[in-house]
């Protein structure tokens, strides 16, 4: 017997120690009150029996908690074997997480910072840290794992309805924790399939891709387009601005030029803006294209 989803699977186990717990409580509180009333020193001075044990009672009050105690498990155990047997026909996602956003891979190489989901089909989501440790956890389908670096961890679910799912990060990994934040989105499976093919969307304009790949880096998590501070800096009107930056310990004022955002990018920590934390992580990764891209989006953000 295993329940179809990971909702169901946790739902069970959930409700069914729910339930003894509650009849365990209101039992043991009925007969409390009982013993309270029926023994009380005034009714009964002098103690009415002398036994100093009774064979039955002590198997009864031990076989029935045992019992009680094994269905727990049971049905925690196969609970806990849903959560951890992945569907046949489960689709293949990849999430990354890092100081502090969430990216999400498919197998033909489209990216998104939301993770899209057909609706009824199972999803198994590779978990990959990059940086620290990380947990991904989405309440509405029960699922939560913890992410470790140099450790390939998975969940796997089904959506059975279309919505959007809050998906959080759910181990404390630094000042931005909170901002790593998301969502699943189920779509109907030819929706799904329509938004998974798509081609870019932006129609070749950089500053559009720019966006688009700020959003999926995660860089909207922790810098502000509208001059508000957050974990960084604001964007807004950096591109070639005056910077005070510390570099190596050591004051400096520099011209916030390409080639400056291109070395904030890939290596952060050569110059922090003074006044802000060493937060962020190099992103090599980066090609040509998408830094130009990027740039182009900085620059319009007067
Ligand atoms: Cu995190």
């Amino acid at each position: 017997m295993h329940p179809q989803t990971t909702t169901q699977a946790v739902d069970t186990a959930f409700y069914v120690i729910f339930a003894i717990c509650g009849i365990m409580l209101a039992g043991i509180a009925v007969a409390m009150i009982w013993f309270v009333w029926r023994y009380n020193r005034k009714r009964q001075p002098v103690p009415l029996s002398q036994k100093d044990h009774n064979l039955w009672l002590e198997v009864t009050w031990t076989a029935i908690p045992t019992v009680l105690v094994m269905l727990m498990f049971w049905y925690g155990w196969e609970g806990y074997l849903s959560l951890r047997r992945i569907p046949d026909d489960a689709m293949h996602i990849k999430a990354t997480g890092r100081m502090w956003s969430w990216l999400f891979t498919y197998d033909n190489g489209r990216s998104a910072d939301k993770l899209f989901v057909p609706v009824g089909q199972p999803v198994k989501i590779e978990l990959l840290a990059e940086d620290v440790l990380h947990s991904f956890y989405v309440p509405a389908f029960r699922v939560k794992r913890d992410m470790v670096p140099g450790m390939v961890n998975w969940v796997w679910f089904t959506a059975d309805k279309p919505g959007s799912f809050d998906l959080f990060c759910a181990e404390y990994c630094g000042v931005g924790h909170s901002a790593m934040v998301t969502t699943v989105e189920a779509l109907p499976a030819a929706e799904f399939q329509a938004w998974l093919n798509a081609a870019g969307s932006t129609g070749g304009d950089p500053a559009a891709r720019g966006l688009e790949l700020a959003g999926q880096l995660g860089c909207l998590g922790c810098h502000s387009v509208d001059g508000s501070r957050r974990v960084g800096p604001s964007l807004k009107g950096v591109f070639g601005a005056p910077r005070a930056v510390l570099r190596s310990g050591a004051r400096a004022t520099v011209t916030a030029d390409a080639a400056y955002l291109k070395r904030a990018l890939m290596e952060p920590a050569a110059e922090i803006v003074e006044g802000y934390p060493p937060a962020m992580p190099p992103y090599t990764q980066l090609s040509e294209a998408d830094l130009a891209a990027l740039l182009a989006w900085l620059e319009s953000l007067k």
